[in-house]
């Protein structure tokens, strides 16, 4: 199969217009999960967007793609980039457009005549909506060492299948990941251009902003279990039915979160047995919560799982909450802010964002700095997510500028 995608590739090489329709096909696949088909169809087009360009092309022992113009070892390189997978039926945007946008800055910038100072990369990091092994930002984390290798292995999919047998099952290494340093000190500020996930810039009618800051917020998974029994023979007072404590807690969540000022989703949800008439035996939740500050968020999650033991005494249920990730608050550097906003104006407006995203696992290592695009209706992590074609090319022009800025004075 893979060899056949290469072909329809090497073809595509050849016609623009079939190349054109590959990568809208690309975008209308909503499952591009790590290590998939799907990833590795994404993968190609990366590779031959690096090589059409004529930049150099590689993969870092986390997976993660690179395109450089100029010397690595010269240090102090800039790079822009995002990520091509997607959460569990999302959108065309959230990643993509900053993959995609940061090739067409490089056209921009190339068409404009200008000469780059320092090297510069495009990059698409590697499992970062964390859709097929639990935890976001993979790629990143690995390579800032933010995630072990040891931690790493471990991770599995619905199937069973671990990271390590999904990277060599598509043909990388799992043997080589770990923290990479040297790459990182190379490189002197990141941009990652992202679609936004709100509505802040079409309220203030802004195509294009800056970020401030990403909120604290992880990923708990709550496993209630009970006891299975039959659905019509069972007394309502003999049953243990962990579904009432899940659902009762989706409601304490929600109730918490509006307390804190927070927000508080379970989005998530595996049943055993999973039958219909089956009283279920297990029912296992995620919990994804975040806040504006970190005393926000510790408050929500210790009202939730305070809520939820209350619940789970009424119903006999026994509870296990675990805390499988967490990514603390992130404030963008401010001198690359500053250096952006003098560049796109002292008007573009700075928002605060939510969503978790690379350029915030890489901020504790180097400076990073993130754009955001208007979406007109806020909504993202879904097939509706959308930015207009005029505001998608204001954004390609704004990094456009940016990277001017940073790399070609
Ligand atoms: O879940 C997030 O915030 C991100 O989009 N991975
Ligand atoms: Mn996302
Ligand atoms: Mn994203």
């Amino acid at each position: 199969a893979i060899r056949d995608r290469q072909a329809a590739w090497v073809l595509a090489r050849h016609d623009a217009r079939l190349r054109a329709e590959i990568a809208r096909g690309l975008t209308t696949v909503l499952r591009r999960y790590a290590w998939t088909g799907a990833d590795a169809d994404c993968r190609l087009w990366f590779r031959m967007q690096a090589e059409a360009r004529r930049l150099n092309y590689e993969v870092d022992r986390n997976g993660n793609q690179w395109a450089w113009l100029g010397d690595p070892a010269a240090g102090d390189a800039v790079v822009t980039g995002s990520h091509l997978d997607s959460v569990p039926d999302g959108g065309a945007f959230d990643g993509p457009l900053g993959v995609v946008s940061a090739f067409a800055a490089l056209d921009e910038l190339r068409s404009r005549g200008v000469q780059f100072k320092r090297p510069f990369a495009i990059t698409n990091f590697g499992d970062e909506e964390g859709a097929r092994f639990g935890l976001a930002c993979v790629g990143s984390r690995l390579t800032a060492g933010r995630l072990t290798k040891e931690q790493a292995y471990e991770l599995r999919d619905a199937d069973g299948v671990s990271l390590p047998q999904a990277m060599e099952a598509a043909g990388y290494d799992p043997e080589a990941i770990g923290p990479d340093p040297e790459r990182l000190a190379r490189i002197g500020a990141f941009v990652e251009l992202h679609v936004e996930q709100g509505r802040a810039l079409d309220l203030s009618g802004d195509a294009v902003g800056i970020a401030s800051a990403i909120w604290p917020h992880g990923r708990w998974r709550y496993d209630f279990a009970g006891e299975a029994n039959h659905a019509g023979t069972t007394r309502l007072v003999d049953r243990r039915d962990p579904m009432l404590t899940y659902a009762e807690t989706v409601l304490s969540a929600r109730r918490e979160a509006e307390l804190a000022g927070a927000v508080a989703t379970f989005g998530k949800i595996a049943v055993e047995p999973n039958g219909v008439n089956a009283i279920p035996s297990l029912v296992r939740g995620w919990l994804d919560a975040r806040a504006a500050d970190q005393d926000a968020l510790d408050t929500v999650i210790a009202g939730i799982e305070t809520a939820s033991r209350d619940h789970a005494a009424r119903h006999g249920i026994d509870l296990t909450v675990v805390r499988e990730s967490f990514t603390p608050v992130v404030e963008f550097a401010h001198a690359l802010r500053d250096e952006i906003a003098s560049v796109l104006g002292e008007k573009t407006p700075v928002l605060g964002t939510g969503a978790g995203h690379d350029a915030g696992i890489l901020s504790e290592s180097i400076p990073t700095a993130m754009l955001f695009v208007r979406n007109p209706t806020g909504v993202s992590h879904s097939p509706a997510e959308f930015a207009a074609e005029d505001d998608c090319v204001a954004g390609v022009l704004a990094l456009a500028d940016v990277l001017e800025g940073l790399a070609c004075r």
